[in-house]
């Protein structure tokens, strides 16, 4: 297969068919395509990249649905990075959910589901290169979600500047995610179906545990948000927490000395 040249320089102009056509290229190992991949590293590094993760089925495509929405209220532009979804996005609520928004049609949100091809821990290449091209495409918030399955989850914090784990009442997730070391990784923890029973008593357990953690003055205080997907509850919360960290790190980016450089 032959690629068109000149996808990269589309991408820098917002194009968002050059920037699908050159992740599927990617994904099928087109060596022109990472010549293209190539001119575009030094646009990028400008968007904010929150994984989200977390065990099958808690709601994360949901949450991510509903998400989308309100950074476009607030004027964001939005891509998504899904790795092996097992469930479609549906479109994102926007204005409560008066208007269904169609992602296709909408220019300021890119999504893209990706396969991992049974690569063992890590993320693939390709979901790398996914982000890349996002983010020299200009979305300014980058979701990617994952499903909790072993190391995958770890790999994902990685390359987020935000880490969101999401647990729903009833599983006893909080134990096998201890185990993979996403406690300690996590940014945001979202207690999703928060309308269960249970979910008082496992954000009590998520809190207690969180902190014992130590923590250095001016680290980030890991929060817990409790959401209800589905009816939007909680949603907005999740999105001031979200963009309340990236001012955190952008705070942090600063030079502690501006005067010495
Ligand atoms: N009751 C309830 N159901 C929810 C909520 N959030 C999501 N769901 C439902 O849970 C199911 C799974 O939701 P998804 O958003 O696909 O979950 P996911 O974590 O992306 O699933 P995978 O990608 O398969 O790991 C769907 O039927 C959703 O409608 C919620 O807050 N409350
Ligand atoms: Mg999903």
């Amino acid at each position: 297969m032959v690629i068109r040249t000149g996808l990269a320089e589309r991408i820098l102009k917002g194009d968002h068919l050059a920037a699908a056509r050159l992740i599927t290229a990617i994904e099928d190992e087109v060596p022109a395509a990472l010549e293209e991949l190539k001119c575009l590293y030094p646009h990028t590094g400008k968007a904010y990249v929150v994984g989200i993760t977390g065990a099958p089925g808690v709601g994360k495509s949901t949450l991510i649905d509903r998400l989308i929405g309100g950074l476009r209220e607030r004027g964001m532009t939005v891509g998504v990075v899904a790795v092996d979804p097992t469930s479609p996005f549906s479109g994102g609520a926007i204005l409560g959910d008066r208007i269904r928004m169609d992602h296709n049609r909408d220019r300021g949100v890119f999504i893209r589901s990706l396969a991992s091809r049974g690569q063992s821990g890590g993320l693939s290449r390709a979901t790398l290169s996914a982000i890349q091209v996002m983010d020299a495409l200009g979305q300014e918030i980058i979701l990617v979600e994952t499903v909790a399955s072993g190391q995958a989850e770890v790999a994902v914090t990685t390359v987020a500047d935000t880490t969101i784990v999401v647990l729903v009442p009833g599983l006893g997730d909080e134990i096998q995610l201890m185990k993979a070391g996403i406690l300690e990784a996590a940014h945001i923890f979202v207690v999703n179906k928060a309308a269960r029973d249970g979910a008082d008593t496992l954000r009590r357990g998520l809190e207690a545990m969180l902190g014992l953690r130590a923590r250095p003055g001016g680290s980030w205080a890991p929060a817990v948000v409790l959401t209800e997907a589905i009816s939007d509850d909680g949603v907005a919360e999740l999105a001031e927490v979200v963009l309340r960290r990236r001012e955190f790190l952008e705070k942090r980016r600063q030079p502690l000395n501006p005067v010495a450089g």
